[in-house]
């Protein structure tokens, strides 16, 4: 028996949503058996021409597609939410600073959780990608109290496949964690990486990368993909919530370790309770389980802290959209 669930994607219009609607529509994410929907508050026209070319993928699994801008509609009753819809990094680049981002976004991420806390379903699981995403998944946090804490995270996935890649490319695939922020101070963690037979990465990688040079690599590989390719990432982002999704939903492999920015509880890792911060996790009945017991060593936790205080300031920066 087909189970529907209904999945909700805000900025489906925009370069992230075109690649992750493929990931959705084609049943890998929710395993086989469900089927989708899908909206986005703006852009409908061109939203109309991604509708016509999803239908004639003829996916067997996609049940129907709606296109709203109202949030009611799209939210009611929703099982999944990619909140993907934000300000795009590129006009972050233009010289607009950080701050002034969280700002902009904080708005739409209030009005959302607003709404997602009266229409949709209490299990639902959501998913922040619009930067700043860990802030704007602390404030959807505090928007949606009828919402379990554990059922909203943040997308730190792509800087965990980024730092897979390091490595991978000439050592072989690691479980490797994304400590803090999805921002510049990010902490890719390489001296606790490991290869799925438990064999540590850092005693190998460290002939190639030095710590700083390790971190700086991945920290900086979004400006370096807009350098080349002059749009921020957006296939290798989709990747990225398909594979958190799925990880989420269907569970970790035996041995895997992910990375996920999630609400933190008061106690995990000394990180202040309601701050949205990446953690190593592994997920077993669509639950995520903080892995626990990593010891940072000296360097390491100044990489830790760095990231920490980001986001504190960012929580109180947008504890403004409280107080309107
Ligand atoms: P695009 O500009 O291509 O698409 C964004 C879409 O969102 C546009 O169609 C826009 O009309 C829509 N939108 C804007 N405000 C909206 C609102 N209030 N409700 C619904 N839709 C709205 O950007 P794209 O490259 O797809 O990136 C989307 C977001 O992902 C950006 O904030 C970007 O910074 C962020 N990213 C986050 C990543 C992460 O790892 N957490 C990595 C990739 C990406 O940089």
């Amino acid at each position: 028996i087909l189970v529907p669930v209904k999945v909700v994607i805000t900025g489906a219009a925009g370069q992230i949503a075109y690649s992750l609607l493929f990931h959705v529509c084609s049943g890998q994410i929710f395993g086989n058996d469900q089927v989708r929907f899908m909206q986005i508050p703006s852009m409908i026209s061109q939203l109309e021409g991604v509708r016509m070319e999803l239908e004639d993928c003829a996916f067997p699994l996609l049940n129907q597609l709606s296109i709203t801008d109202n949030l009611e509609e799209a939210f009611k009753d929703a099982d999944y939410a990619f909140l993907i819809g934000a300000l795009p990094r590129k006009q972050f680049l233009r010289g607009m600073e950080r701050k002034d981002l969280l700002k902009s976004n904080a708005s739409i991420f209030r009005n959302q959780g607003l709404v997602i806390d009266n229409v949709a379903k209490k299990s639902i699981k959501i998913l922040v990608v619009g930067n700043p995403a860990n802030t704007n998944a602390y404030i959807l946090n505090k928007s949606t109290p009828s919402i379990p804490s554990k059922n909203i995270s943040a997308l730190t996935r792509l800087d965990q496949n980024r730092a897979t890649f390091q490595i991978s490319k000439t050592l072989g695939v690691p479980n490797v964690v994304v400590w803090g922020n999805h921002s510049n101070t990010q902490f890719p963690d390489p001296k606790h990486a490991l290869f799925d037979d438990g064999r540590q990465v850092w005693p190998i990688l460290k002939a190639k990368f030095d710590e700083p040079n390790f971190i700086e690599t991945v920290q900086n590989r979004g400006t370096d993909v807009i350098k080349a390719r002059k749009l921020s990432s957006a296939m290798s982002a989709a990747k990225a919530c398909a594979d958190h999704m799925r990880d989420w939903c269907l569970g970790t492999k035996q041995g895997e370790i992910v990375s996920m920015a999630v609400v933190s509880n008061g106690n995990m890792y000394g990180i202040p309770k309601d701050i949205v911060f990446s953690v190593p996790v592994t997920c077993n009945n669509g639950e995520w389980k903080l892995v626990e017991g990593i010891e940072l060593d000296f360097s390491s936790k100044k990489y830790f802290e760095s990231t920490l205080n980001e986001l504190k300031q960012e929580a109180l920066d947008a504890e403004f959209v409280f107080q309107e």
